[in-house]
């Protein structure tokens, strides 16, 4: 019967399939312009940059997860090559930097290594050489002792695990959800479990530090090199323009690679020492204790509801883990309370201190364990129901934000449930687990569903268009893989009426126009309306040019253009016209360069600043009359083996509403890249700490695992999203990271449905798999 109930939500057209849009405007499935430069290798990444007398640095990390350390350097110091060794003795005081909220850090000295562990695999010392070889022979000749792990903090899952203390702002509360719970027909409460996850970004993390007077240039791989710019330049105290950071291109960033970690002051005062050009690339291992990860999270769920499946009351009792040094909130109270309507809500959140590297941003923060939780309670409510899943999500949808009360700008999550459901063929899923087999394994369907909220921050951008009739599009936005280059440049080409190939676009450079953090997915909504704004300028100027200029053999032709192709003419005017270039060429005019922002009217320069390097004009604002969201359903397949405990996943359907799609091949691209993720998530992805010694076991990609093309099934994306003027200035919502969102819950849910075996804590081994019980 769902399916009738969801028949009119279908979608007339949706799918994958080529709507015919010209690849030169928004809208248009153009490949990625930077894609023949990655793969012929012409393109440089920050790391390979080779600057006139460049030495290396290597990192010497505690052995140990707490106490005090003491540091000998003197055998590194003599070793072949060295020309320094850095100690916490011996390193200069520098400035905190502010943090992202442009907060001041605390008073006094800052070092970036000090006397003491914190964590073991916490970088205290550095050995910078001629070669790379030099300087990680010396690093291991550092002697480092301390106490053994004295004050070692347990980890989250731990059976003793701490409370752990509140974080602001406080709960979200809305009705009584104690007393709801009390009155219901049906509660499900359960523990869900996500781990420590890392980002294992293909480049490791790392930089190339020059000065030159007091001007400092960093090549470094930057979600935010004006963010980053700037904690540099507080760091070693000189002013913001006096610091560049080149980002051209990023291997992966995922979250790990927008802020200006501890450590990378450590090659910038030594490449200040030395006055040389220092490399610091970080070793794969040290990636995994260098940086955070994912916090593990734990969330304890109870739902209630009444006897038709209708909520009436949920209650989130969570915690992540922090470091001792830092607040990292892995929250799943947000994305628990945007899904359903639910009349009575309370979610509460904790945070437990541990011995590791701060955690912090990693695809989808918040919500991606958050839809965990929830969304694997929803299908053990369904379960206990005897309900489909899918009608008990129906059945409590949110016609409008539950927690504000506010409408969604779109929502088009029904669409999603009714395209994703078609295609998948869910509604022939018999209710029962344990219903379908072929041979050894079992089989099982799951869905899950989830959200991205959308967020937006003023944005500038130059554009420019030269006598040869090519456009340029400049800004300090960032490229790691996502399609910033090829989706700008499409802005710039429909704006100004030329083919995609007649545009170039230059991106992450702290010296180019400035852009907020490519984060919270906010960066295509945000610089296609820049860019769009500049190049209907830069349009709008060479139109003027073509009529009113002496020369011009366009003058007089009306009061206006079209552009074409590159070519202007009068508007049915069906002759060739006039291509760009030999406007140029008669009018000897020297091009067209306009700079546009999105700020508001009135900002000041300090304006300015405080939008490109905080987070402090990001978001749209409690004012916004409507809450906006990306919307996703996966379906899911899973064959589990149930001799071995061996899970596949042999199919997903995907099922997307993310506004206006810029570029369907490219959105597609990073919803199928985020679902990859989540199916490492799910399945494979488990940072391993040593609970007695804090140590980090599986510290590389033989051992920590994440997703082989053999783990990932084909993956079906189907775009159900219309465009949303109200979510942004071309109508595009958030992308970048709803893939990853929702996609464990499906698999998990699909392996309930399989096997009857709940498996509540990720991710789901065959361990896991042979030692929980059917249906207990
Ligand atoms: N897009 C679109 N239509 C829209 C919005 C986006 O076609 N309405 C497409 C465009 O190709 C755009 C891309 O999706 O370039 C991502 O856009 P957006 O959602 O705005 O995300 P950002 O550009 O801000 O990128 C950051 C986002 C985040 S926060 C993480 S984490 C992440 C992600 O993107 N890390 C990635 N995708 C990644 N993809 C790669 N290859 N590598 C990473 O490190
Ligand atoms: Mo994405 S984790 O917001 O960089």
């Amino acid at each position: 019967m769902t399916a009738e109930i969801l028949a009119p939500f279908l979608p007339r057209k949706h799918g994958s399939a080529d709507d015919g849009l010209p690849e030169g405007v928004l809208g248009g499935r153009l490949a990625r312009i930077d894609g023949p430069a990655k793969v012929t290798g012409a393109a440089a990444f920050s790391l390979e940059h080779r600057p006139e007398g460049l030495v290396y640095m290597a990192l010497v990390r505690a052995p140990v997860a707490a106490g005090a350390l003491t540091v000998d350097a003197e055998a590194a110091r003599a070793a072949p090559g060295v020309v320094a060794t850095l100690t916490p003795e011996t390193f200069p005081a520098l400035a905190s930097a502010s943090d992202w909220t442009g907060a001041p850090g605390p008073e006094g000295p800052w070092r970036p290594i000090g006397p003491e562990a914190r964590w073991m695999g916490q970088p205290v010392a550095a050995v910078v050489a001629e070669t790379w070889e030099e300087a990680a022979e010396a690093a291991a000749l550092v002697r480092i002792s301390g106490e053994d792990g004295a004050a070692f903090a347990s980890d989250l899952h731990a059976p003793d695990a701490p409370e752990g203390f509140a974080m602001e702002p406080a709960d979200i509360v809305w009705g009584d959800a104690e007393a709801a719970l009390a009155g219901a027909e049906t509660v499900i409460e359960a523990t869900y479990r996500t781990p420590r996850e890392h980002h294992v970004a293909i480049e490791p993390h790392g930089m190339i530090a020059q000065w030159d007077g007091d001007r400092l240039t960093i090549h470094e791989p930057s979600q935010w090199v004006d963010g980053m710019a700037r904690a540099h330049a507080e760091r070693f105290g000189i002013p913001f323009e006096n610091v560049r950071i080149v980002s051209p291109y990023i291997g992966g960033g995922f979250g790990s690679k927008a802020m200006a970690y501890a450590w990378s002051a450590l090659a910038i005062q030594a490449a200040r020492d030395l006055g040389r050009p220092v490399k610091l690339a970080l070793t794969r291992a040290q990636t995994f204790t260098a940086l955070g990860g994912r916090a593990a999270t734990r969330s304890t769920l109870r739902i209630g509801a009444d006897a038709e499946g209708k909520l009436v009351g949920i209650d989130l009792n969570s915690a992540s883990e922090t470091s001792l040094d830092a607040i990292w909130p892995e929250n799943p109270g947000p994305p628990a309370s945007e899904m359903y309507a639910v009349p009575n809500f309370r979610a509460r959140h904790r945070l437990v201190q541990v011995n590791s590297v701060t955690p912090g941003a990693l695809r989808a923060p918040g919500e991606s364990p958050g839809a965990f939780g929830l969304e694997c309670a929803m299908d053990e409510l369904a379960w206990a129901l005897r309900m489909d899943p899918l009608s008990l999500r129906l059945k409590n949808y949110a016609e409008t934000d539950p927690r504000s009360g506010k409408p969604w700008s779109t929502r088009r999550l029904r669409e999603a449930f009714a395209a994703g459901a078609e295609r998948f063929g869910w509604w022939d899923r018999p209710l029962a687990p344990r219903s379908m087999r072929e041979g050894r394994e079992l089989i099982g369907w799951g869905m899950a569903s989830g959200a991205f909220p959308v967020i937006n921050t003023p944005a500038e951008a130059r554009v420019r268009i030269g006598t040869d009739g090519r456009a340029e599009v400049l800004s300090g936005g960032t490229e790691m893989g996502q399609g910033t280059y090829t989706i700008l440049a499409q802005t710039a080409a429909e704006a100004i009426g030329l083919p995609a190939g007649a545009v170039s676009v230059r991106l992450g450079d702290s010296e180019l126009p400035g852009a907020p953090v490519s984060g919270g997915s906010q960066l295509a909504n945000l610089m296609t309306g820049a860019v769009m704004k500049a190049a209907r300028a830069a349009r709008d100027e060479l139109v003027a040019l073509a009529l009113t200029h002496p020369a011009s053999p366009l003058r007089d032709a009306g009061n206006d253009l079209e552009i074409s192709g590159g070519r202007l003419r009068a508007p049915r005017d069906g002759g060739e016209g006039v291509s760009i270039a030999d406007l140029f060429a008669a009018t000897g005019a020297p091009g067209i360069d306009v700079m546009r922002d999105t700020l508001p009217e009135g900002s000041t320069a300090q304006d300015r600043f405080e939008t490109f390097t905080t987070v402090t004009r990001m978001g749209r604002g409690a004012n916004s009359p409507t809450a906006s969201m990306s919307w996703i359903a996966h379906f899911a397949e899973v064959r589990v083996d149930e001799d071995f405990g061996t899970v596949r996943l042999s199919r997903l359907v995907s099922a997307v509403d993310a506004g206006r799609l810029y570029n369907p091949r490219l959105a597609e691209s990073q919803v199928k890249g985020g679902a990859i993720m989540g199916i490492g998530m799910a399945l494979l992805e488990e940072g391993v700490i040593d609970r007695r010694f804090g140590r980090a076991i599986n510290d590389n990609l033989g051992d920590y695992l994440a997703p082989t093309q053999a783990d990932v099934p084909g993956i079906e994306v189907i775009d159900v999203g219309v465009p949303d003027y109200d979510a942004s200035a071309l109508g595009g919502k958030a992308v970048g990271e709803i893939g990853i969102v929702g996609v464990a819950p499906a698999i998990a849910n699909a392996v309930f449905h399989a096997t009857g075996k709940r498996i509540r804590d990720l991710p789901i081994t065959l361990e896991k798999v042979l030692e929980t019980p059917a249906f207990a």
